[in-house]
């Protein structure tokens, strides 16, 4: 049997998860929301990497329903969240082939209807290079996502190509960081010097910064100094499953 064949039978027995990782204002601490990490729980491997199963989703065409799946299992998460008294928004990541299914934007404007979910509580999260795999179609999907309310962001941003001039023409309203950069910021100059750099151009573009890979209380607080938004990472919470989200806010409260 082979993983397309494991993963295709996972999609209809509940194997598939979501976990939520928060993500915090840096100034004050604030939650303002969660990113959304696929989970495959297989009863013989075991925990099976997204790292090794989006891939073969890609290859197999099971990626736009397994996106479908998490998008719905985000949205039902951000809805409960609100009836339970939390205004919080959830950033769902999507793989190059996504960027190329005519598709997503109707399966996105259905499940926001679905679960009752104002659009911009999703936030999209691309990298710069899903863009760049087909640039023309991958902008012309973000413009339509961007058209239904749906915020978008340059997720591991720095380590792709053609950022720059991307960023000018990317519909986007947020950039993440990526953790490369972030990690030993407190022991490394040229790290420092970069995270600077993408911080003063988040906020000249006018767009929301979120570091990602934040472990320690030091690198939050230089973050802090620097002016970035926003911060995510094992310092301020690890992935965890979705019903954790709620009493973990109030052990903080
Ligand atoms: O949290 P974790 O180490 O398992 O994530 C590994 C990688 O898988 C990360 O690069 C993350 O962006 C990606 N990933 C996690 N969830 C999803 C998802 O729902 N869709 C896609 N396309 N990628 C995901
Ligand atoms: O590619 P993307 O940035 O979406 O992936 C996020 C990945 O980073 C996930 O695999 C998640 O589990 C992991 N992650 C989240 N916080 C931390 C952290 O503080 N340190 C490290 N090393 N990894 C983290
Ligand atoms: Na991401
Ligand atoms: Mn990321």
């Amino acid at each position: 049997v082979t993983l397309v064949a494991e993963l295709r039978a996972a999609l209809n027995n509940g194997e598939i998860a979501v976990h939520v990782q928060p993500k915090a204002g840096l100034a004050d601490g604030t939650v303002t929301g969660a990113e959304a990490l696929v989970r495959w729980e297989h009863p013989e491997l075991g925990r099976v990497s997204p790292d090794e199963f989006i891939p073969v989703a890609e290859r197999s065409g099971l990626i736009g329903p397994l996106t479908t799946r998490v998008l719905d299992l985000s949205l039902a998460a951000v809805a409960g969240w609100r009836s339970a008294g939390h205004d919080l928004g959830i950033a769902v990541n999507l793989s190059t082939r996504s960027l190329h299914d005519a598709d997503l934007v109707d399966e996105v404007a259905r499940l926001l209807r679905r679960h009752d979910v104002p659009a911009d509580r999703l936030t999209l999260e691309v990298t710069e290079g899903s863009v760049m795999a087909d640039p023309a179609r991958a902008v012309a999907l973000l413009h339509q996502l961007r058209d239904l309310g749906v915020r978008l962001s340059v997720d591991d941003f720095g380590t792709g190509y053609s950022s720059l001039s991307y960023l000018k023409r990317l519909p986007v309203q947020e950039v993440k960081i990526d953790r490369s950069f972030v990690t030993g910021l407190t022991e490394d100059g040229e790290d420092v010097a970069i995270v600077r750099t993408i911080v003063d151009l988040g906020r000249h573009l006018g767009l929301q910064v979120v570091a990602e890979g934040v472990e320690e209380r030091s690198t939050w607080e230089l973050l802090a100094s620097m002016g970035c938004d926003l911060a995510q990472g094992w310092y301020l919470g690890r992935p965890m499953p979705i019903g954790e989200l709620v009493p973990w806010l109030r052990t903080r409260e």
